[in-house]
Formats: structure tokens, C-alpha cells, sequence
């Protein structure tokens, strides 16, 4: 069933204050990684407004679905969704990357309620996500395992392992995306080390794959739905985005938005302009 239009009010709603407070959080600290927190910030929003089964008052609530936001650097971006979502105090996000945070500038389980795989070293995060799925799995449990890997990040050898062991043991309650925003630290993907065809690379692999628009919550939605009801296959929803969506001329589309100088007032002048306030 498509989205009404109240819940994609509510979706682009919520998107626009992660994108918000992402700038805010890294203005506050002076530098960060603004590309690819920006362009996550949609799929965040549908998964913790209706992908994912959460409870804000219990982050290590069993019978929750997980996520590994594998592509650790863009943890602001999640920072601010948890947040907003009540896991935590709004505070804390002045916080970010500063000396004896809760909020690292790559995302930590053993700090921050709410996540659940320390990631930052990319490549690992969907074995650790296999791993996940495989348990639950194993013991019958219905949670599912969301994780969420970058194009420039699909160019580490674990994550073709990874592939294999998902797709040899039928994990069809593992849904990755990833973030095909084009770009990685000093590149563009294409120039660095190509990696499409990405929809023909997961389905050799053994997955359920599918191309959609990032940024449209109609077709994450769809995605996700079709994703849920596969049987016997993980899914991999390929989310062609733009690095550093809602950041304005200084960001949109900049390579040299990955980890960008930024200061408070500068963040607050591209809130007005790019995000309408
Ligand atoms: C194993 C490893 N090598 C290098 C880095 C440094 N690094 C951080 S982000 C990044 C680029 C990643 O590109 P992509 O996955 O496309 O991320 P996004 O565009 O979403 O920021 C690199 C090389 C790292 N974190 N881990
Ligand atoms: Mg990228």
C-alpha cells in the first residue's frame, strides 16, 4: 500500500530536522563528515519513523530490528535521529567528537543508546549485520537486521564475503542499502575504483536487489516492504543519492563535502537557505 500523504509530510518533516540538527552538531564542533551524513538522512527517516520496529525508552529492547550503519563516519547523521527520536537528550548532540562524549565522531555500541555495531572501520559492518540476522535466525526471532554500507565502501573485499555467507544461509531478514552517492574520501567512486553494475553484482551474489531513488520515500518504501516479504533471499536496496543532499551550493554534490570545515553561523545561514529554516 503507497504512503499517505500524512505519513510522507511526516517523513520529509523528520528528514529535514535530522538534516538540520546533522549541521547544527557539526557547526557546533567545526568539522565533519557533512557529504555522507546528509545523504542518509531520508533513509533514517523512513527507518525510524516506519521501517524499523525501535523503542526509544528501551534501546536494548529484544524484540527490536537492528541497524549497522556500517558506513561509521556518517554517525551525526544517526546521532541526531536517535535524538530526535527521544533515545536520547537533545544536548548530548553539542557534544559530538568531543572529550568524553557519548557521541563519537564514529559510531560506538558501548557509548550510545541506540547503536547497535561500533563501525568506522568500513567494509566489516555487514558481516557484523550477517552475523546479527544469522542469530536471530538461528533462534527463530522475527527482528529484522537493517544495515547501511557506501558505494565507495563496496570496494572492500569483506563486504563480497559477506555477500556469499548472507546468500548461502538465506538471511531474508537482512536489508542493506547502499548509499550510492557516487563520491568517497577523495573521488569520485567511478575514477577511484568503479563498482557498478551494483543491482547485477548483488543478484549474482545470490540477493534480492533493487535500484531506487534515495531521496523519494514512495520507492523506500517500496523497497522495504518487497524487501520484508522475500523468502529465503537478503535484500540489497542500491539508494542512488546525492552526498550532501540539503547542504546547499557549499555541499550538494561536493566531494569536498566529506568531511568539510563548517562553523555554527555558517550552519545556521545554509539551514535558512537550503532548509527553508
Ligand atoms: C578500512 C577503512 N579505510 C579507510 C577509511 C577512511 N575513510 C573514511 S570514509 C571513506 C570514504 C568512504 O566512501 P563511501 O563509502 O562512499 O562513503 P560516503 O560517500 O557515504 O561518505 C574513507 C576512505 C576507513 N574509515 N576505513
Ligand atoms: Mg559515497
Amino acid at each position: 500500500m503507497a504512503l499517505l500523504d500524512s505519513e510522507k509530510k511526516e517523513l520529509i518533516d523528520f528528514a529535514r530536522d535530522i538534516r538540520k540538527q546533522t549541521l547544527l552538531c557539526i557547526g557546533t564542533l567545526g568539522v565533519g563528515h557533512i557529504g555522507g551524513s546528509l545523504s542518509i538522512a531520508d533513509i533514517l527517516s523512513y527507518l525510524y519513523t516506519k521501517g524499523m520496529k525501535v523503542d526509544s525508552n528501551n534501546p536494548s529492547w529484544e524484540g527490536r530490528d537492528y541497524l549497522v550503519l556500517s558506513k561509521g563516519h556518517s554517525g551525526p547523521a544517526l546521532y541526531s535521529t536517535l535524538a530526535l527520536k527521544g533515545f536520547f537528550s537533545m544536548d548530548l548532540l553539542s557534544t559530538l567528537n568531543k572529550g568524553g562524549t557519548l557521541l563519537p565522531s564514529h559510531c560506538d555500541r558501548t557509548k550510545t543508546p541506540g547503536i547497535d555495531m561500533t563501525t568506522g572501520s568500513l567494509g566489516q559492518g555487514l558481516s557484523a549485520a550477517s552475523g546479527i540476522a544469522l542469530a536471530h535466525k538461528l533462534s527463530k526471532k522475527p527482528n529484522f537486521v537493517f544495515a547501511i554500507i557506501g558505494d565507495g565502501e563496496s570496494e572492500e573485499g569483506q563486504n563480497w564475503e559477506a555477500a556469499m555467507a548472507a546468500s548461502h544461509y538465506g538471511l531474508d531478514n537482512l536489508i542493506a542499502f547502499t548509499d550510492n552517492n557516487k563520491m568517497q574520501i577523495d573521488g569520485l567512486t567511478k575514477d577511484v575504483l568503479g563498482v557498478e553494475d551494483l543491482v547485477a553484482k548483488w543478484k549474482a551474489f545470490g540477493w534480492n536487489a533493487v535500484r531506487i531513488n534515495g531521496h523519494d520515500f514512495d520507492d523506500i518504501d517500496r523497497a522495504v516492504t518487497d524487501a520484508k516479504r522475500q523468502n529465503g533471499k537478503p535484500t540489497m536496496i542500491i539508494a542512488d543519492t546525492v552526498k550532501g543532499k540539503g547542504g546547499g551550493a557549499r555541499f550538494e554534490n561536493q566531494v569536498s563535502s566529506h568531511n568539510a570545515q563548517l562553523t555554527l553561523d555558517e550552519a545556521k545561514e545554509i539551514i535558512k537557505e537550503a532548509l527553508n529554516g
